[in-house]
């Protein structure tokens, strides 16, 4: 529990507290200021809040791996596609890379597995109030948008999940900063097995500068975008357009 104390006055004390979409949080009479002054700040004024965009999160030790990391959110979805996917072990499941490419991508799960990868140990942070430090083991994303060939004119990377939350189609959207950023992965293991149902298999992200709903699990395809106007919603993700968290989630 002191883990998550720690984290909130971190939060608080840093500035990037009206970055975070947490109801606690929020109640607070001196935060609620700086939360409406974020929400009529454009996405680019919030990103530029946060100092440096390209620094690590920190990393941990094997020894740091929390004994349980929690399910959290969808823990297994619904749709018959998926259903099917997890009968013969994600065989005909492929990962679709599109939109602003000049190379749209269909990747298999062994090709995923094949491609380089990074391992991290990081710590995830969920505004309900809990973090669990997890060994994660995937490809770089801009690895895969590099070999897509990423066109001038991508603004955003959305992904596109298996999964709907109250009805809602599960989705999320990053900036090209954090898509590049060498701790973006599409992790297909996760404490060196493969990622469980619960987690997010086969596929999910880890964008380690921000929070745990950032995170999205059952990635189904990766769509790179010059706006997320007309996507959904329209704000970049399934709580942003739902529950007026913030798009950019910055820790
Ligand atoms: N597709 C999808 N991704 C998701 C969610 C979800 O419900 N569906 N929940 C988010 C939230 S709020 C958190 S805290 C983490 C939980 O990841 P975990 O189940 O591996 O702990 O996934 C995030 N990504
Ligand atoms: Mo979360």
């Amino acid at each position: 529990m002191s883990a998550i104390v720690t984290r909130r006055n971190l939060l608080i004390g840093s500035g990037s507290l009206l970055l975070a979409g947490c109801d606690r949080i929020t109640a607070a009479p001196q935060v609620r200021n700086v939360l409406s002054l974020g929400e009529t700040a454009t996405r680019s004024a919030q990103r530029l809040l946060v100092a440096d965009r390209q620094a690590l999160a920190p990393e941990f030790t094997r020894a740091d791996l929390s004994p349980v990391f929690r399910v959290n959110g969808s823990t297994r979805p619904l749709a018959d596609d998926y259903t099917r996917h997890t009968l013969n072990g994600f065989a005909d499941w492929r990962l679709v890379v599109d939109g602003l490419v000049a190379q749209p991508m269909t990747l298999s799960l062994p090709a995923l597995r094949a491609a380089p990868s990074r391992t991290q140990i990081t710590r995830h942070d969920c505004v309900e109030g809990w973090s669990a430090i997890g060994e994660w083991t995937g490809v770089p994303l801009g690895l895969l948008l590099r070999h897509a060939g990423l066109s001038t004119r991508a603004r955003y990377i959305v992904f596109h999940c298996a999964d709907t939350l109250s009805g809602k189609p599960y989705y999320e959207s990053i900036d090209l900063v954090d898509a590049f950023h060498p701790q973006t992965i599409l992790a297909h293991t996760m404490n060196r097995t493969p990622l469980s149902i619960g987690h997010g298999a086969p596929l999910r992200l880890r964008v380690e500068r921000q929070l745990g709903y950032k995170q999205a699990k059952y990635v189904m395809r990766v769509q790179a975008v010059d706006s997320l106007n007309g996507l959904y919603g329209g704000k970049g993700g399934y709580w942003e357009d739902n529950h007026d968290y913030q798009w950019y989630a910055g820790i």
